[in-house]
């Protein structure tokens, strides 16, 4: 093939800077000429009149060593990847805005939180925590939460999971977790999962973990889509405000579109099926116009030297303040609504680190966060290269820096000036120092001490107050979940260790687990634990928004049409998608009502939709009873999803034995159908049904 050419009429390419910004974030722009020109040339600048061709010694003669281009080109595509995140190696994000509600000011002086309006540039990445970078979003998995905030007082960056614990106390013991975690170093299998000897292994031996396990075990561990993800810090923090007086915080990230999961056979086939899931859905909703949206909150402990609140350690990464005793104060709202624009520049290349604090904000002595502290910028010295990694755009602060740092590798700036220390005259004495970050001054005092507060101790007592805080059918998932997990170990020992740590959380969990492993229940007695927390279910009573939510409309050569049109409208505006699904590919129809068929029975699976509807005239095609449609119906149901019908669409139901809770039918979509399909939708499950289909389906 010749070289690409542009042709005249051709319309030149727009251009973007590398991270995608717009000119009220000019100070991000990357290198403006790494895309320079319509011309290909080398990294030198050198035009180019060939590249499909290397330099022969005739056609069919051997390479030469003097082919510059091939070497350049071979050479550097030979270094295009750098080492994937030790942990968190798969991720998505976005870009957006922080804007402040004005409230936070009695607890912070950090502008970004406590000035009412002020709005602050975010990027956000989502991750898990197990896999390799091109493993499968859906995976039972924690999920990483970082978000980093351009403030106008330095970048600072809260660091966060899905999961308010973690599994270990101390940072001493996380190459520990990680290592039980990873697949198995000899055949390097499982792929991005818990499901195996070494983490029931440890996880049985190291019980602190247990909450952080349960947690994992439940629907936590399957989110439906990062837009329905509460995100935690985790640790407690210290907050101060213009006063000098502080308080102690734990950081919460509420979805306002409610806090959903998948079911765990949904998120499997997802794997296969769709293995960037989250990330396709997350990008996918941006573009489409429907940004994700998280409030920010506080919960507030007084900061009287104990670091304790109601009995509970608020140094102790593995516990929880349920909200019922610290309310979760509301103190703004975050909106994702920009994807980026490079892949690699801005998602691999962001380098999140705990350290990055504003004044107003502060690290306590929780011994995991200590470690924490130490350990981001550590990796990201292997992992970009080098000390320069600030000087990324997706990393520069959209602050002016002047940081007396110089030379290493990859040093892209070119610094002037004689004097790069502190103090000088030479270059009139600056860089000054100002009112800038101050520590705290905590007192610190103790005997030098290899040892956790006993408080500590406590490893199972949070663990049940979490499982039964629950509703049934989220304790049903749990015990599959277990029985699951377990069930894939082959050491028998294992299996039998970890029935006693379920012992001492619930007799009956563990009861139900040891039967679907055939194991005898240990007699060990439960744990007692405090009030339940209703706050830690997901399961919703009144309808949610719906808002990036999908449903697949089932049609076909004889479908109604103008039914489809009606239903679409009530559905856009509540921010769902519809898509139309049909036997072939193609238009429907034509005029007003004409519909674009998005999936065929080819495919579409079930998992892309959170609901289904079959139009009315498609029951008597001899598509109707396609193996591959009652598939997709079939799991629909068995994954408690709202599935509807009208007119002779019913037909269709009926022939696939789908009847009972959230099953709507109507004779037409008016508009008595599409609301209560709207709200079967807002409910997210149809959890009335999940008794009738078999619990080992779902
Ligand atoms: Fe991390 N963690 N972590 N972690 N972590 C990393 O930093 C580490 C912990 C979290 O999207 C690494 O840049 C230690 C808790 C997220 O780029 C590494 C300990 C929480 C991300 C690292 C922890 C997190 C990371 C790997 C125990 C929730 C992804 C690559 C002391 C509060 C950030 C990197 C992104 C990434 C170390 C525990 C969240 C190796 C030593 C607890 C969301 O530095």
């Amino acid at each position: 093939m010749p070289p690409a050419k542009r042709q005249p009429d051709q319309a030149a390419p727009k251009k973007v800077s590398p991270t995608g910004r717009s000119e009220r974030e000019g100070l991000l722009g990357g290198d403006p000429r790494a895309q320079a020109g319509d011309h290909l040339t080398t990294a030198q600048g050198l035009r180019l009149s060939d590249t499909d061709h290397s330099l022969k010694a005739g056609p069919r003669g051997p390479s030469l060593l003097e082919d510059h281009h091939l070497r350049e080109k071979i050479t550097h595509f030979d270094h295009e990847r750098i080492p994937e995140r030790v942990v968190h190696a798969r991720g998505a994000a976005a870009h957006g805005t922080f804007v402040a509600y004005g409230n936070a000011a009695s607890a912070t002086k950090a502008g970004f939180l406590s000035q009412k309006g002020k709005e602050t540039d975010v990027f956000v990445r989502f991750s898990t925590v197990l896999g390799s970078r091109g493993s499968a979003d859906t995976v039972r998995d924690t999920r990483g939460f970082a978000v980093k905030f351009y403030t106008d007082e330095g970048n600072f960056d809260l660091v966060g999971n899905n999961i308010p614990v973690f599994f270990i106390q101390d940072a001493i013991k996380f190459p520990d977790v990680i290592h039980a975690g990873k697949p198995h170093p000899d055949r390097e299998i499982p792929q991005a999962q818990s499901a195996h000897d070494t983490f029931w292994d440890f996880v049985g031996l190291h019980t602190e973990a247990t909450h952080h396990v349960f947690w994992n075990m439940s629907d936590r561990g399957i989110p439906r889509s990062y837009r329905t993800m509460e995100g935690f810090g985790v640790h407690t923090f210290r907050l101060e405000n213009g006063s000098g007086e502080t308080v102690l915080v734990k950081f919460h990230w509420k979805p306002i579109a409610g806090v959903h999961s998948l079911v765990w056979e949904e998120a499997q086939i997802a794997a296969g099926v769709d293995p960037d899931f989250h990330r396709r859905d997350m990008a996918d909703s941006i573009e489409a116009g429907a940004p994700l949206e998280y409030e920010l909150g506080l919960q507030l402990f007084p900061d009287s030297g104990e670091e304790t609140f109601e009995g509970i350690d608020l140094l102790d990464p593995t516990k929880i303040v349920p909200e019922e005793l610290a309310p979760v104060q509301l103190v703004g709202k975050l909106t994702l609504d920009r994807n980026p624009t490079n892949y690699f520049a801005e998602t691999e290349q962001v380098a999140f680190h705990l350290g990055n604090l504003v004044p107003g904000i502060h690290v306590t002595n929780d011994p995991l966060l200590q470690g924490r502290l130490f350990s981001y910028v550590d990796t990201q010295l292997t992992r970009l290269g080098g000390p320069n990694f600030s000087q990324l755009p997706i990393n520069r602060p959209h602050t002016e820096v002047n940081d007396n740092l110089r030379d290493g590798m990859h040093q892209t700036a070119v610094h002037t000036g004689l004097a790069p220390y502190l103090p000088n005259t030479i270059d009139g004495g600056g860089p000054f120092t100002t009112d800038g970050y101050v520590e705290v001054p905590v007192l610190v005092d103790g005997p030098k001490v290899r040892q956790n507060p006993v408080s500590f101790d406590d490893h199972f007592s949070q663990p049940a107050l979490f499982y039964h805080s629950l509703t049934a059918v989220e304790q049903v998932h749990i015990a599959e979940a277990f029985t699951f997990e377990l069930g894939k170990c082959y050491e028998q020992a294992i299996k039998e260790r970890y029935l006693t740590v379920l012992a001492r959380i619930d007799t009956a969990l563990c009861e139900t687990v040891a039967a679907g492993l055939g194991l005898p229940a240990p007699s060990d007695k439960p744990v007692t634990h405090g009030d339940v927390s209703p706050t830690l279910s997901q399961i919703v009573a009144a309808p949610g928004p719906i808002t990036g939510r999908i449903v697949g409309v089932v049609a076909g050569p004889g479908a109604d049409l103008a039914g489809i049109e009606k239903l679409r409208k009530p559905l856009e505006e509540a921010g769902a998608v519809l898509r139309v699904i049909a036997p072939q590919g193609g238009i429907l129809g034509k005029g007003k009502n004409k519909q674009v068929v998005e999936r065929t029975f080819v495919t579409a699976r079930s998992i892309e939709f959170d609901a289904l509807v079959i139009a009315a005239g498609v029951a008597e095609s001899p598509d109707a009873g396609d193996i591959k449609a009652q598939i997709m119906l079939l799991e629909a149901f068995r994954h408690l999803k709202a599935i509807g019908a009208w007119g002779d669409g019913a037909k269709v139901l009926a022939g696939a034995g789908i009847s009972g809770p959230g099953v709507l039918l109507g004779d037409s979509p008016d508009e008595e159908f599409a609301t209560s399909f709207v709200a079967a939708l807002g409910l997210h499950r149809v959890w009335e049904r999940a008794d009738s289909v078999m619990a080992s389906q779902v």
